[in-house]
């Protein structure tokens, strides 16, 4: 199938599934084309079956806000054209889900006949959708794709009780690439660049938004270093990170905190951790849990969205309520402290993982794109 893929080429959880799943679906023959506003971030390896078309807005005077959808559907008009796309697949409802609607009636014009499927992400529903400003078109443009798919059963939820949906809701979750994580285990793996051998890594991973939360992180990490000789690696880049940098300085535990940046490659960095710590306000999914998760890595989260779905609770680590860092922290401790224990929720974390490889959520997708395939033609 030839297949056009919308995204944010950010380091953002969407991007980064829809990036995986372009690679994925390139890799099984079909035909990819990404249309963005850059290249995908993990869109790292251009192939024969992999097309990345980028979308310019131009910048003029008279606009204060570039019209970003406006050029986006037209690029997607000229693509579908172009190379003869046979379905748009967009990730994360604003704007592209109206991008895209936008694009199809422009094509019907000339006769063709896209199939549209919406994956909603999380914060496109629960944090900026269903806000007053959006809620109007967000709503419209759910009800208005051909298929629509959510990333957990708990965004599912949250989709129906925030609009009014006509539309059946699939729910598709997430997946990881099990080969990657257990490759960069055997292969890159180097640790003692980072921590001395008696020391445990905890990690987090973020875009830095305060929906995660990142100054309970560092109370968590400030409680468990008063027990357990460690290191607390922060990955990841944006609005908090700065705050975070001088609360670590004001908590004297500088010395134990790396502030990484973005990375392209967590793989490299989960393979070495022992503890993923995840605090968030809330969270469709949590992508960067399973990637921990099929790292070996056990996971202290909270328990609001659908990090239930992902994180078991006792089993692959522990979740806790919003904001009670005191419980976490004793969580982390309690898996710390003792090396069985330690090996018993790694093993744990990877087995749990393993139901959302992507050989079992590729399929689900393949299904979604030959259904509506048939029903427009
Ligand atoms: O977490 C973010 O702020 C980024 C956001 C995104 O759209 O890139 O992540 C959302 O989508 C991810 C991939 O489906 C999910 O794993 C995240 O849980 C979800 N984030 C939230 O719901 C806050």
């Amino acid at each position: 199938m030839k297949i056009g893929i919308v995204c944010y080429p950010t380091f953002g959880g969407s991007g980064v599934v829809a990036t995986e799943l372009g690679i994925a679906l390139a890799n099984k023959g079909h035909e990819v084309h990404f249309i963005t506003y850059n290249q995908p971030v993990r869109l790292n390896a251009l192939s024969k079956n992999i097309h990345f078309h980028e979308v310019f807005v131009e910048e003029y005077p008279l606009f204060h806000f570039q019209p970003y959808e406006l050029a986006l559907s037209s690029k997607l008009v000229a693509m579908v054209k172009l190379h003869g796309i046979e379905i748009l697949h967009v990730h994360y409802a604003i704007p592209h889900a109206y991008a895209a609607y936008m694009a199809k009636q422009m094509l019907r014009e000339d006769g063709i006949e896209i199939p549209i499927v919406t994956t909603l992400h999380g914060t496109d529903i629960t944090l900026v959708g269903s806000h007053p400003n959006y809620k109007t078109a967000v709503e419209f443009s759910i009800n208005n794709s051909d298929e629509v798919t959510a990333v957990s059963h708990s965004l599912k939820k949250d989709t129906l009780r925030l609009f009014n949906i006509r539309k059946d809701i699939k729910v598709v979750h997430n997946f990881i690439e099990v080969d990657k994580y257990a490759k960069a285990h055997k292969e890159d793996c180097v640790r003692s660049n980072l921590a001395s051998p008696d020391q445990k890594i905890l990690t987090h991973i973020s875009n830095f938004r305060p929906v995660k939360r990142i100054p309970d992180v560092v109370d968590i990490f400030y409680r468990v270093q008063q027990k357990i000789d460690a290191k607390l690696l922060m990955v990841g880049d944006g609005p908090e990170r700065d705050a975070a940098e001088k609360k670590v300085m004001e908590l004297g535990i500088s010395e134990q905190v790396l502030f990484l940046g973005n990375s392209s490659e967590v793989d490299k960095i989960l393979c070495l951790s022992d503890l993923f710590l995840l605090p968030s306000e809330t969270e469709s999914f949590g992508l960067a849990a399973l990637e921990a998760m099929a790292a070996n890595t056990p996971v202290i989260s909270t328990n609001s969205g659908g990090l239930a779905e992902v994180n078991s609770d006792g089993v692959t680590g522990f979740l806790s309520n919003v904001g009670d860092v005191n419980e976490m922290a004793e969580k982390a401790i309690y898996i710390l402290e003792s090396e069985q224990r330690l090996e018993e929720f790694k093993k744990n974390a990877f087995d749990f993982a393993q139901q959302f490889s992507l050989e079992t959520i590729l399929p689900q997708y393949e299904e979604i794109y030959r259904s509506v395939k048939v029903g427009i033609c």
